[in-house]
């Protein structure tokens, strides 16, 4: 795709610094470039210079980098002046620059142009987002990993099997009879379908841990009054962060905390505890309360075992399975143990999960953080990549187009059906490298980045 204007923008932050940059990128920059240095620049090294304003005053003294097209980030013609970090030298520097032609670029504008030019990939240019937003050392890894393109090839790798098989299909359709080819393509077909459908689950659980170290996971803890909430809120968060008495309808707000479980990034919530006469705050609390349980990943509903004697978990839980979303899972923390003599423990009762702990003393709280973790799918050693929902959402409709094929379609014999379960599903893993194109998707990407990049 051709793009007719010419961009520019502060590539650095703004405010203080060093070094200050000016990006510009766009036909217009070979001209922009003689104007405001006085002089033509060698390509692709750093030419010391000063930097002109219209009447010829030096506004600047730095390096000025020119990239020719195709050669540059964003495919285009591409000019970098590195002039001193003060802002009013950078505003200076971008008003000549737009004086010159260019104009303002929108959030994210030269990575957009560098995908348009494909130069990058859609997944390579969330990458880049994801690495400068990455709030731990492993996203960050993860994050470069996808720049350098190990997620897209694994697609890819995936997308030109399926073109394989909707090749040998399609042949099928034009020169067969349609009764021949269950006898000779069968059993190849089917086990090709088994094989990639294996290879889009094992992706989608490397993309799930991708996911969860990019946006973290939610955890709400929640319970009846006084069980010791904010007693656990304020272990997992590491400060005394919450109000704890012995008072019944102590919290009423929710609470967040944003930690890290051994590199698990999580969101941690505590809620007001819920009971059936509360006074008017208490009751706008437990509204927020069960909106937050509705939206968490992990519930954790919180009982005083040295009161509460109920060992099975399911009366405890009913309402709380319906309401959850149905990603989402639930434990049940036995507190108080300290009082009640129970050893520490995780079990699983009637398939529920259950911890015995106590916050007090902090005996099951290394068992809980494990049992977080394991729920999570996460293991901080495994070398990963950064991906998003969107890509889960595309490699699972993926899956469901050639479960459909492995389910219902295999003995029917429905060539022209099973081929158009394989376009979907090669249409899906093309939404993901932005080989097929969906124009919202697109304008969420680039509104998520900063000006500039
Ligand atoms: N013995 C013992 N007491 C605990 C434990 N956990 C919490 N408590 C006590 O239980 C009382 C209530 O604790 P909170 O953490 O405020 O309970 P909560 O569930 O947040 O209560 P609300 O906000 O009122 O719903 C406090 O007096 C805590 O000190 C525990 O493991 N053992
Ligand atoms: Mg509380």
């Amino acid at each position: 795709m051709k793009t007719t204007d010419t961009i520019a923008a502060q590539a650095t932050p703004t405010g203080r610094g060093g070094v200050g940059i000016i990006r510009v990128s766009g036909p217009l920059t070979a001209q922009i470039s003689r104007k405001i240095l006085d002089k033509t620049i060698d390509v692709r090294s750093a030419n010391f210079c000063n930097f002109f304003s219209k009447d010829k005053k030096i506004i600047d003294q730095g390096l000025a980098i020119y990239f020719s097209a195709p050669q540059s980030f964003t495919g285009e013609d591409v000019l970098e002046l590195h002039g001193h970090g003060g802002q009013v030298i950078m505003d200076l520097l971008l008003r000549r620059v737009l004086e010159l032609g260019a104009r303002l670029a929108n959030p994210g504008e030269f990575t957009e142009r560098a995908f348009l030019n494909h130069k990058l990939d859609l997944i390579q240019t969330e990458a880049i987002a994801d690495l400068i937003n990455a709030a731990t050392e492993k996203a960050a890894q993860n994050a470069m990993r996808s720049l350098q393109g190990e997620f897209s090839k694994q697609v890819n790798k995936l997308a030109s099997l399926l073109i394989e098989l909707r090749a040998q299909i399609e042949a099928t359709i034009d020169f067969v009879e349609e009764a021949e080819i269950k006898k000779g393509t069968n059993q190849n077909f089917i086990n090709n379908i088994n094989n990639i459908l294996l290879q889009i689950k094992q992706l989608k659980n490397t993309a799930k841990r991708g996911v969860i170290l990019r946006d973290g996971v939610t955890i709400v803890i929640t319970g009846s009054p006084n069980t010791g909430k904010s007693s656990l809120f304020n272990c997992l968060s590491g400060q005394d962060a919450a109000i704890v008495t012995d008072i019944p309808g102590t919290t009423r707000d929710v609470l967040r905390s944003w930690i890290q479980i051994d590199g698990l990034p999580a969101h941690v919530l505590d809620t007001a505890g819920l009971h059936d006469q509360p006074d008017l705050i208490e009751e706008e609390g437990i509204r927020r309360a069960w909106e937050e349980i509705k939206k968490a990943d992990h519930v954790l509903l919180v009982v005083d075992s040295s009161i509460n004697e109920e060992s099975d978990p399911n009366k405890l839980t009913g309402d709380f399975l319906k309401e959850l979303s149905p990603h989402s899972s639930l434990t049940v923390l036995y507190n108080k143990i300290d009082l009640t003599g129970e050893a520490t423990k995780l079990i699983k009762a009637n398939n529920v999960d259950c911890i015995y702990l106590s916050t007090k003393t902090g005996t099951g709280l290394d068992l809980l953080m494990q049992h977080l973790k394991s729920k999570a799918g996460f293991q901080a050693t495994e070398e990963g990549f950064s991906a998003r929902r969107r890509h889960l959402d595309a490699l699972e409709r993926a899956e469901n187009y050639l479960q459909n094929i492995q389910n219902n379609l295999l003995d029917s014999n429905k060539v022209e059906l099973i081929a158009e379960e394989l376009k979907h599903a090669q249409q899906a893993l093309g939404e993901i490298t932005g080989e097929v194109l969906v124009d919202d998707i697109l304008n969420k990407i680039f509104s998520e980045f900063c000006v500039g990049k």
